[in-house]
Formats: C-alpha cells, structure tokens, sequence
C-alpha cells in the first residue's frame, strides 16, 4: 500500500514502493530547536519494542492500526503493540537480549502517554537525543515526521497531531549499514541500533527562540550574541549576564539578528573553567545556559587558545559500554573525563561521531578542550549528492546543539578518506559548512601520508586550520623509522595532531620486546612515539587510541574476541593496563612546553 487504502488484504506483499509516503517531513538542522534551560516533559522511561526486520510496519501501516485486542480481530495480523517487549528509552536492542545482539534492521517502539492540552498559542516538539539511523515518527496514528543520521538530535512539531488526554507515540528506528549512509557500511566500532539518547515534549509559545548563541569575538573583549527564532518577525531581543551587570538589546528581522557588546569576561580555559549564565529572552520566551568565553585560533603551525599556544594533551574516546552500548549518562561521563584528567589530558577527540551533549557540557565545566565530529570515515559515496546532504545535516545538527559549549575547539569534518577529486569537493564542503556557521572554532581532520614519500600529503589540508595524523608506527607498521622519516620529510603550514596512534594490548596479557597484544609492548610503544611526537615543533598535540578498549566485531582473534583493545584501560571501564601510567608519564614531562 502506498499510504491509501486498498481492500486487496495482500497487496503489500507486492509493493516495493512502500516506503515513498514517510520519505517527506525530514527533521533537519533548519527544525532543530534549542533546549537550553527549557522544561521538558520526559518520555523516558518503558516502551514497547517489536523488531521488523522486513520494513512491515511500513508496508502494512502497522502504526494505522487500532488498538481492537485481538480476541476481537475481524481478519489476521501481524503486529499487535502489546505482543512487543517492555524495554526502556534510551537503550540500545542489542545490550537488551542475547538474540538481539548483532541485529541490524528496524524495531517499532511505542509508548502511550498522557497530555494535559496545550496553552493558547502554544506549540508542542518532540525531541529525540538521538536515534541510529533513521527515524520515522507517528503520533496516533500519523506519520509526523522522519530524521536520518544516528548521533545527532532532532526535533519534530506534533502541535497538529498531539490530543489532549491519551496519546500514542510510535517510532520506527532502522540502523541498516547502507553504501549511501554516513558512515558507510564499514566501520571500526559497533553497530548498536535503537533510541539511544533521550526523548522529551518540549512546549513553546507560538513565537519561539529557535537558536541563540553568545562567543567571544577574535582578541577584543566583545560578546556577539546571535538569535534566530521559529518565525520571520520583527522585534527585539534582550540578552543579559547578571554576573557582568551586561544586558543588551539585539533587533531582529525576519526572525534572525546579531549584537556585539563590549564585555569584560574572564575567559574559560581548562585551567580556569568558568562559566556565565547567560539569557536570552524574546516575547514569551526565554532561553538560558551556562557558557564560557575564550578565543581559539592558529598562527603559523601553533594553536592558541586565548592568545596563548596550547598543546593538545589528549585521548580518543568511543561511546560505548560493556552493559549500555552507546548508552551514556553523568556518572559515565564524568568517570570518563575523571580518567583523562589522571592522564594528565587537557583534550579528548569524540571519535567517530556525535557524542552525549552532556560530554561537552561538562567538559565545560571541568575545563577540557574537545575535538567533535561527524562520522565521515573511511569510504562514504562522496559522489552521491544525498550524501553529501546528509553529512552536511548531521555536522550542522552537531555544530547548532552544541554552539555555545567553550570547550569544543575543533569542528572534526572526516577521518581517513581516501583522496579523489569526489572526496575532496565533500569534504571541503562541509569544512566550508562549518566555517559558515561557526566561524568562531577551528576545522580539523585525520588526513592522508604519501607512502611513497613519507611526507604528510592530502589536497583536504588546504581546505582545513589543523592537520590531524592518525598514525600507527610501531604498530600496524613494524619500526618506527618511517615515523622519523615522515615527521623530518614534512613541513606543514599549519599545525599538526596526532589524531589517533595506539597499540593493541589484552589486558594481564605480558611479555618483552615487540610482543603483539602485550600490555608491556603497548606502554613502550607509547614512549617511543612520544619522544617523536614531542619533538616536533609543528605537531601541537596527540589524542592517543584510546580510553577504554570498545566493541567491534571486525576484531575476531583470540586477543581481541570482537574487541579493540587499543585501550588504556580495558573495556570494563576499570582495569588500567600499563601504558596508561606510561603516557600519563610521557604528557607529565611535557608540562614545561604546555
Ligand atoms: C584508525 C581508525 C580507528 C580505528 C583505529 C584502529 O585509524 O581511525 O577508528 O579503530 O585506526 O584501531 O585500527
């Protein structure tokens, strides 16, 4: 059936077009909504799962459906909401029941819940933290919208649909590995599928603040506040910082306006993290967060934060977790950013994708600086234009819902590409896209090594502030000579991280000399590389691979058992292996040059 009803009972079974009426209605970057100090209704909590590996649902209209039990049914079905497990949101299926574990396909999650009506004027979103990949959304019974991309939020309006009283709220989420996805169907982490992050109502009047963003403007001490809301009107803004005594006005028209105030902040950095509130008000609304001040910029081949040259003492991190999957929460993050800190980290790279918005809030305000990204990795269909629409909606949706957050620095546009004219136009694209919207922060990504030369070589780096490097001298390649070769052979423009080096280690597992998976191989490893790294004037930081060991189940040795062990500590979030005090010496002994 294609959306109409039709008294042929099996005229699904034929129709490959299925899928064409939910294909309109797609939240995007433009739909997204801020939350900053909003009330949300939470719609966490239990739901009904039922897995459709075959897009049924779809095809037979399975969120239609009345809710008639089925001792009274007229003629059969194949879906009944009720027959569906009791699993909660966010989850991931696969953490959930073993014969979940490696499904890919789609799952019908419905929740029922009550609403009390909505004020005069008022408008009502849905908003979803995250849901991989794709998202179809049907209140009673309507499709209300859609989202595809998995780790970045969105909103849909249900306004129209949401009845006061009792409401049934179904979606269909389908985490299928496609070659026309981003990333594609190849990637080094696992595949976990569901409502992951968190879901909510949000209301709002009928004029709303959609974004609103306040950074500090290259050296001089001046705010720019910045305010777009859901609607082309006319009128003016307040922004305020109490703490300061600051309260300006900011003209809007059609809907969108700027003002830069002079302001006497004290600036964020991880050595001194503080925070404003700050407020934003139009009409009935208001917004409000806690945001930090500082610049960030590259002269030469250093970066400076504040005017001041940092060096990036980092650590990769996965969102992933032995129980949750991608699940995160507070206590989860802040023991992840706890560990980073007794390294000795004032910088973590978010690979491969859209983290929880709650790392970079508290990133904020444990002082740490980020590097976040969208997972343009490895081969994607550079030449397919939905693609590209794709990845250029996903990092915009990244760089909206965290605009505001001082301790992201850099805006991460792809990793390990291959290097084709195709690639190329996307990448810089979106490197482009970044710039467009947020001027304010660096672009950066794992870029390529010639290896016939051994000089770093990639036609992106022109179109990016900062060179990443994800090298694995010593590790994938046997010696380290071709390190010393291609970090004398290079002379880049601008500066260079180390996005990504590491060795695998099984924890306990031991030995001397170059001994594969050894925790004893892995520390040296890391000393070896870091007396190189260090002593090259343009690399300005190192983000290790990486925190905890992840699943993934390209990784099927004895050592690994569907693991990356490249871990400093292993996938229990606990056991420390050795390499972690040896890195940890290795960023203490650079404190002088910090
Ligand atoms: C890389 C990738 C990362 C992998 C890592 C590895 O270069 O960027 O996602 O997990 O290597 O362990 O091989």
């Amino acid at each position: 059936m294609t959306g109409k009803e039709t008294d042929d009972p099996f005229a699904h079974l034929h129709d490959e077009d299925y899928a064409r009426p939910f294909a309109g209605r797609m939240a995007t970057a433009e739909t997204l909504v801020t939350l900053a100090g909003r009330t949300l209704t939470s719609l966490d909590g239990e739901w009904r799962m039922t897995l459709d590996l075959f897009d049924e649902g779809l095809r037979q209209r399975w969120f239609a459906l009345d809710e008639t039990p089925p001792s009274q049914w007229a003629v059969p079905r194949d879906y009944e909401i009720e027959a569906g497990d009791l699993v909660p949101v966010p989850s991931c299926w696969n953490v959930l029941k073993p014969e979940w574990t490696y499904f890919e396909g789609g799952a019908w999650y419905t929740r029922w819940f009550d609403w009390p009506g909505e004020g005069e004027g008022e408008r009502i979103v849905l908003s979803f933290g995250a849901a991989n990949y794709a998202a179809l959304v049907f209140l009673n019974g309507v499709h209300a919208g859609g989202h595809r991309g998995g780790s970045t939020p969105f909103c849909i309006e249900v306004t129209e649909q949401l009845k006061a009283g009792r409401n049934r709220l179904q979606v269909y989420v389908e985490n299928r590995r496609q070659a026309d996805r981003v990333p594609m169907h190849h990637f080094d982490w696992f595949n976990y599928g569901g409502l992951y992050r968190e879901v909510a109502l949000v209301r709002l009047p009928r004029v709303f603040i959609r974004r609103a963003s306040a950074a500090l403007t290259g050296e001089s001490a001046q705010i720019r506040f910045e305010i777009e809301l859901s609607d082309p009107v006319t009128g003016v803004a307040e922004v305020q910082i109490s703490e300061l005594g600051l309260k300006a006005s900011v003209p809007l028209v059609a809907g969108r306006g700027t003002a830069l105030v002079p302001a006497a902040v004290e600036r964020w950095s991880p050595e001194n993290p503080c925070l404003y509130e700050v407020r934003f008000a139009f009409g009935a609304d208001t917004v409000s967060e806690r945001i930090g001040f500082r610049t960030v910029a590259t002269r030469g081949t250093d970066i400076l934060l504040n005017g001041k040259r940092v060096w990036l003492k980092g650590v990769c991190v996965h969102e992933d977790d032995l129980a949750l999957g991608k699940v995160t929460n507070e206590a989860d993050i802040r023991r992840r950013l706890q560990h980073a800190r007794e390294l000795g980290c004032n910088f973590l790279r978010l690979s491969h994708y859209p983290h929880h918005e709650l790392v970079p809030r508290l990133a904020d305000e444990l002082g740490f600086m980020l590097w976040a990204e969208v997972p343009v990795y490895w081969a994607i269909d550079f030449a397919n234009p939905e693609t590209l629409a794709d990845a250029r909606n996903q990092l915009s949706e990244l760089i909206l819902r965290d605009i505001n957050r001082a301790s992201i620095i850099l805006w991460g546009v792809g990793n390990e590409n291959a290097d084709t004219d195709a690639r190329l136009a996307f990448m810089a694209d979106l490197a482009a896209t970044a710039k467009r919207l947020d001027p304010s922060r660096l672009t950066a990504a794992a870029c390529l090594i010639n290896r016939e030369t051994f000089t770093i070589e990639d036609r992106l780096a022109a179109h990016l502030d900062v060179i990443g490097l994800n090298e694995y001298f010593g590790w994938y390649e046997p010696n380290f000579t071709s390190l010393d070769r291609l970090l004398a052979n290079s002379s880049p423009d601008r500066p260079v991280i180390i996005s990504e080096t590491g060795a695998d280690a099984a924890p306990g597992h031991r030995g001397a000399g170059r001994v594969l998976f050894t925790e004893d191989w892995q520390a040296e490893f890391y000393r070896q590389q870091f007396t190189r790294i260090a002593a090259t004037p343009y690399v300005v930081g190192l983000a290790a691979w990486l925190l905890y060991d992840f699943r993934t189940e390209r990784r099927q040795t004895g050592f690994q058992r569907g693991f990356n062990r490249k871990g400093l500590i292993g996938a229990d979030k606990e056991t420390r292996k050795l390499a972690f005090e040896a890195l940890a010496a290795c960023y203490r002994g650079l404190k002088a040059r910090a």
